[in-house]
């Protein structure tokens, strides 16, 4: 598993609440959505890496969810092109603080729109959903690029289970060939090639978890998942995310996670 050193995050911005949303559970608190996102920014911290934090811009509503607008591999590092076209300006502020560190090797081309919500890497493959954010062709150009840089690739798609905003709305790798997944997410050849880790219907939000170097980053509020992962033997972080989950973000949304 990729040792990581290095996180981007984006503070939410006062205008949170105008971003897109279909989880029907009401208006986020602003404030609250702060102090979440500190004790995000400081489990990152604990999990050791180093954690440069933008600013919010007021023109993207949805900035803070920065996980979509790149996607970094060891081999490749890739602007994206999201689907949502409210989101479309938000790529640029992002790759330029990748700056040196990660500079771009690749970016999606019109009409291929690409998340990075939907690109799961499970080791040396690396699934790619195909969403009503991923196009078929976001998912192909991003496949050819990953081909290209030697990793292998294989597309699941998503598109007949609203529940998903993206792939990883409904899996987590954990490392060591092992996947936590959501019911609902269509067992394909390639994912039955992994030990797969089961949440159940009621807790299917937990997902969406993060392996961050020793630990996982996991939300609060999921018993089962939890224990399910900690008899697993993972050192688990839990924080709250009731705000950001009614915003349809998750916790790996908040991060672009890499090795500088
Ligand atoms: C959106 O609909 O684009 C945002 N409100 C949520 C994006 C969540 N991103 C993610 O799961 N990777």
């Amino acid at each position: 598993m990729t040792e990581f050193t290095h996180a981007i995050v984006r503070r939410p911005g006062a205008n949170f609440a105008s971003g897109l949303t279909q989880a029907d559970a009401g208006p986020p608190d602003f404030t609250r959505a702060l102090a979440q996102h500190d004790a995000y920014c400081e489990a990152l911290g604990r999990c050791g890496l180093t954690v440069t934090t933008l600013p919010a811009d007021p023109a993207f509503p949805d900035g803070t969810f920065v996980e979509d607008v790149a996607v970094l591999t060891e081999r490749t590092a890739v602007a994206t092109r999201p689907g949502a076209p409210s989101r479309l300006g938000e790529v640029r502020a992002v790759v330029a603080n990748l700056g040196a560190l990660r500079p771009l090797t690749h970016a999606i081309e019109a009409p291929g729109t690409l998340d990075g919500g939907d690109v799961c890497q499970a080791g040396a493959h690396i699934f790619v959903g195909i969403s009503a954010r991923t196009n078929v062709e976001g998912a192909r150009q991003y496949c050819e690029i990953l081909r290209g840089a030697g990793h292998t690739a294989s597309t699941i798609d998503i598109r007949a289970n609203p529940t998903l905003l993206h792939l990883k709305s409904g899996i987590a790798y954990l490392g060591d060939g092992r996947l936590l997944v959501a019911p609902g997410l269509p067992v394909c050849e390639n994912l039955a090639k992994f030990e797969i880790l089961r949440v159940c219907a009621a807790e299917a939000y937990a997902a969406n978890c993060v392996r961050v170097n020793d630990r996982v980053l996991i939300a609060a509020g999921y018993p089962l998942t939890a224990a399910m992962l900690r008899a697993g033997g993972y050192d688990c972080l839990s924080l709250d995310m009731s705000e950001f989950r009614k915003m349809d973000g998750g916790l790996s949304c908040l991060s672009l996670r890499f090795a500088g």
